[in-house]
């Protein structure tokens, strides 16, 4: 069967021998709910300032000033990790970590002090430019033989700027396509690299 490992396969066939079909259908329903009971740690990194507790909030569905929400400033912000485990479902655990490459979170001992490897995926935000930094963690991520979804942030003010930069040329689908191409060619070669 595609897509069904031989051990569920198996399972399938043992429910239905056992307990007809009612049995089966069972089965099918724990197996469709079981990723609810996994534990799922998701790191958000990536700059200081790009926007990850902003990020959270929002996922969340939280306004930054409400209770539990997670800090958010126009200065450095986050100083420790801290977990947000999701309110409909609390194996779902994103993690806001500060940013990497400032004087107190430098590359050198940020892996370290996230604690970098206990994560099961990573969410890399970037603001604005495509840097080293988001190369560098990116990296990390690959090192580790995990994955990470990349998450162009603050387009709402890149398309502001953009008004004022072009006035009446100015072309909302055009400049995301921009920034679409740019993030796609920065990650493609960031592939290459590693
Ligand atoms: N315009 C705009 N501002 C944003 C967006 N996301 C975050 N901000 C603002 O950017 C600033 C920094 O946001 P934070 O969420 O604190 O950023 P951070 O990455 O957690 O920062 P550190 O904890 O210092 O690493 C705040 O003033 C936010 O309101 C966005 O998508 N658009
Ligand atoms: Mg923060």
């Amino acid at each position: 069967m595609a897509g069904i490992i031989e051990e569920d396969h198996i399972s399938m066939k043992n429910a239905f021998k056992t307990n007809g079909l009612d049995g089966l259908k069972q089965m099918i329903v724990d197996n469709r709910d079981k990723w609810e009971s996994i534990p799922v740690r998701i790191a958000v990194t990536g700059n200081s300032g790009v926007g990850k507790s902003s990020f959270i909030n929002a996922f969340l569905g939280l306004k930054p000033n409400a209770p539990g929400a997670a800090a958010v400033g126009i200065t450095e912000t986050t100083m420790q990790v801290k977990a947000y485990p999701h309110p409909m479902n609390e194996n779902f655990v994103l993690y806001d970590l500060p940013g990497v490459g400032t004087q107190l979170f430098p590359r050198e001992s940020y892996l370290e002090k996230v604690d970098f490897q206990k994560y099961d995926f990573f969410v890399i935000l970037s603001a604005t430019r495509f840097t080293e930094n988001d190369a560098w963690l990116g990296h990390k991520v690959k090192l580790l033989q995990k994955k990470f979804f990349f998450v162009r942030t603050k387009i709402d003010s890149d398309m502001e700027n953009e008004k004022e930069d072009f006035g009446e040329d100015f072309n909302r689908e055009r400049s995301l396509s921009k920034i679409r191409a740019d993030a796609q060619d920065n990650l493609r070669k960031f592939q290459e690299q590693c």
